[in-house]
């Protein structure tokens, strides 16, 4: 987005590059009522083989920005749910160019599953299964990744080493061809909230930023906590799009899409009202589905009771007036109605080494009505996972790996993990299930990673060389970024549960994923280990 001081020299050509590639393309190719903005070059194969700009990285935008759409906060509301029916969720997917409502206009340059940004929410319960027709109409390949779940990653399941073809091409229109997706979620599956989102290495970007993502509830969080069981629940969906008063989203590589540009949207809506009555405690499960955008939540200085994190319930309970919201990161919350009156969940300042976030609203609540009998917050909430937490920190560990993270220039290519460049063919860390390892995450680049593995959570044991204190397992971890020449460090702790097959693991900046911060991860057989369990 903004210019990135090592890739000036490189940012000058690739400039006199895109000026000369998109006159080109202008003059000769789009016709000139066309309002599309450039986007990344493709090969046939649709993998992207640089790009004409580099998104988060490309050279500072001159002259004036193009005007951006004006936004009036619209009503709160949540996604369209689609839930499982006698153990089976059936839905079509359609992944397709088109537009959308976003803040109650239609903006174009969307891309959508079912019309919608974000996507609908799917409801599922452990044991259930997905059964998804999936026709792909985007003119470029895709997938699709079930953030976060502990299902197998093989086959029709979460695979996202799978290539899906458009079922349109632009050369031959054949009929739309549908392909499977079907995920059987274990009857032991944790509750809490999932998404879900394409995960095609090269294009991810491109297809998340533009709507390619919604949210999943697996269960219900407040299964062990039955006098809490009635309460007001909410989904949020955060996602930062930037709009222009034209109607068209500025594209994702656009040297125009900045922090100054972007604006965040709950559920598709601009700082919508919630209502809450005083002490009336409500669940809340907030996840972040934008492509690189980082939230710092605060309520005031009220506080936020942790009753989930990446979709697993904690042991017991914690709190904090501050959440920091990674790109890809959820937790469930419990909140309570302060007094009646008029307040804001703001997104607080935050710097993530390269984007400097400036503080700004992101919802308003209105604390009104009668008061409600005070409903407790509880200490414990999954007497399991406590113990599963447990389990894992008493595992004698069975291997020690470290993965550092480096940014190495010229862009865009310039995201490596152990000096290498994601390579779809090759396998980089092999593990057995029942085996438990340790890894320390290492960053030696100028900016935080947020880092997240497929198939099996893990725990937080330490960051920057000290303990932590787990509350749960988490799918999504920030890696602080290197600082007055100390690399951030991560220590994490992992136990293979279940599913064999092959994974992934990566940045979730999904630029930095696209741009190869990436490693395959093969789950081999089960070594049995007589004292564990799964
Ligand atoms: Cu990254």
């Amino acid at each position: 987005m903004r210019r990135h001081s090592l890739f000036a020299p490189f940012a000058l050509v690739l400039l006199v590059a895109v000026v000369a590639l998109v006159g080109i393309a202008a003059s000769k190719a789009l016709p000139s009522s066309s309002k599309a903005e450039p986007s990344r070059s493709q090969s046939a194969s649709g993998h992207v083989h640089g790009s004409l700009s580099s998104g988060r990285y490309a050279v500072a935008a001159k002259g004036k920005p193009p005007p951006l759409a004006k936004l009036t906060p619209t009503p709160y509301s949540e996604p369209k749910v689609i839930s499982s029916r006698n153990g089976v969720l059936r839905v079509t997917f359609a992944p397709h160019d088109g537009s959308a409502i976003i803040n109650g206009s239609r903006f174009k340059h969307t891309r959508t599953f079912t019309g919608t940004f974000p996507g609908p929410t799917l409801h599922v319960k452990p044991g259930d299964t997905i059964e998804m027709k999936f026709i792909n109409k985007l003119s470029q390949i895709t997938n699709l990744h079930f953030h976060g779940f502990r299902v197998s990653p093989a086959a029709l399941a979460d695979n996202v080493l799978r290539t899906i073809a458009p079922a349109v091409t632009s050369k031959s229109v054949r009929p739309r061809k549908s392909v499977k997706i079907i995920v059987h979620i274990p009857r032991d599956h944790e509750q809490g909230l999932y998404w879900y989102h394409p995960h095609l290495h090269g294009l991810v970007d491109g297809q998340v930023y533009p709507g390619l993502a919604g949210l999943i509830e697996v269960g219900d969080v407040l299964r062990e906590i039955p006098w809490l069981r009635h309460i007001k629940r909410r989904v949020m969906a955060l996602q930062a799009v930037g709009l222009r008063a034209d109607g068209n989203l500025i594209n994702v590589n656009s040297p125009w899409l900045s922090t100054k540009t972007e604006r965040n949207f709950v559920n598709g809506h601009y700082q919508p009202t919630l209502t809450i009555r005083p002490g009336e405690l409500q669940l809340w499960q907030i996840g972040n589905i934008s492509n690189d955008h980082w939230y710092k939540l605060s309520f005031g200085g009220r506080k936020f009771n942790v009753i989930g994190e990446d979709g697993n319930p904690v042991g017991r309970t914690w709190a904090s007036k501050r959440l920091l919201v990674p790109p890809a990161k959820r937790y469930s919350i419990l909140v309570r109605g302060p007094s009646a009156g008029t307040y804001y969940i703001r997104s607080l300042a935050f710097d993530q080494g390269f984007e400097k976030y400036g503080e700004y609203k992101l919802m308003k609540v209105v604390s009104r009505g009668g008061p409600v009998r005070p409903q407790k917050v509880p200490d414990i909430v999954s007497p399991r996972q406590a113990a599963l937490i447990r389990d894992v920190q008493n595992d004698p560990v069975n291997r020690y790996r470290q993965l550092t993270f480096r940014i190495k220039p010229p862009f865009p290519n310039a995201f490596y993990i152990n000096n290498k460049l994601y390579n779809p063919r090759r396998v980089d860390e092999r593990v057995n299930l029942g085996q438990t390892e340790e890894w320390l995450l290492r960053n030696v680049s100028t900016e935080d990673h947020p880092f997240h593995i497929h198939t099996n959570d893990f725990i937080v044991e330490k960051i920057n060389g000290h303990d932590v204190a787990i509350h749960n397992f988490q799918d999504v971890v920030s890696i602080p970024h290197i600082r007055h020449g100390k690399p951030g460090t991560v220590l994490i702790k992992q136990r293979y549960r279940t599913f064999e097959g092959e994974a992934v693991f990566h940045c979730h900046i999904l630029f930095h994923e696209d741009h190869s911060m990436m490693g395959n991860i093969l789950f081999g057989p089960r070594i049995n280990n007589p004292s564990f369990g799964q």
